[in-house]
């Protein structure tokens, strides 16, 4: 069976059968959802800084330093960035997962239902007080109520950026309650309903970057976003004295590839539920 096959006419039947069992095994388990949204662990911080000149400092993708074999658990490589189906108990993402993962969908995160994600990269001002030093020194270098904004200047096509806050998305905490005015899990960057700029809080935020593999016959592939990152005042309108000042980022993930063990685990999968079915057909 060449590839080619498999992309085109394998793909989409298996992860309908996917789902098919997950929902098949909601009918009897309460328990079938998981747990935990995903946490931002490991991380990889985008830290934000200015220069000596006032202009705006940040490192490329490409300068972060792979966290392998250090994380604990979930070591991820640096670019591009691994997306995941699902996560541990703990959260944290499983690169191992080979089905989408079941969320609650009475909770925010249920936007993540059958789509790929990863919250590794995050937007960070430093340890600390270097947050507040920061958005001190912004508004002294060019005037209250100046920021810094980060504007998606294109992206693929079904990308989708969630504003994610804190450890757990939904707070600024590392709990999992969410606090209604966090505004965790809305749209970003032309996510529907979004605009395509993005007032960074100074918090360090590690949105979600998803994509729906198979709306988007995504699997294997590469998603990536280019961002402009720039100072602006309240309305988002750059501030001109920092011209020139952009920091233009480029972010890639990597869209997974299933095993070919997942095909045939699906697949018994099937023939198990048929099984069942028939079983109580005959009751
Ligand atoms: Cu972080």
């Amino acid at each position: 069976m060449n590839h080619s096959f498999i992309n085109t006419h394998l793909r989409p039947s298996l992860a309908a059968s996917a789902v098919a069992l997950a929902l098949a095994g909601h009918a009897g388990v309460a328990s079938a959802y998981d747990t935990n949204p995903p946490t931002w662990m490991p991380m990889v911080m985008s830290q934000i800084s200015l220069d000596a000149n006032g202009a705006l400092q940040m490192p490329n993708q490409d300068t972060f330093t792979p966290r392998c074999p250090g994380w604990s658990s979930g070591c991820f490589s640096s670019n591009p960035l691994p997306l995941t189906l699902g996560v541990l108990s703990t959260g944290n993402p499983n690169l191992a997962a080979t089905t989408f993962a079941q969320w609650d969908p009475s909770q925010p995160w249920a936007v993540l239902q059958n789509k790929a994600f990863s919250r590794e990269f995050g937007w960070w001002g430093g340890s600390g007080t270097a947050p507040a030093t920061l958005k001190s020194s912004i508004e002294t270098t060019y005037g209250a109520g100046a920021s810094i904004w980060i504007e998606v200047l294109s992206q693929s096509a079904g990308l989708e950026t969630y504003k994610a806050v804190g450890k757990y998305g939904v707070n600024a905490n590392n709990t999992t309650t969410v606090d209604p005015l966090a505004g965790g899990y809305t749209g970003l960057f032309g996510t529907a309903g979004s605009s395509t700029k993005w007032q960074w809080d100074y918090m360090m935020d590690h949105n979600i970057y998803a994509v729906d593999l198979n709306a988007t016959n995504g699997w294997g592939k590469t998603f990536s976003a280019t961002y402009n990152v720039y100072i602006g005042d309240i309305y988002g309108n750059e501030v001109a004295a920092a011209a020139g000042k952009n920091t233009i980022e480029t972010w890639t993930w990597a869209a997974p590839v299933p095993e070919p063990e997942t095909y045939a685990m699906l697949l018994a999968g099937l023939g198990l539920m048929g099984t069942v079915a028939r079983r109580r057909r005959q009751s």
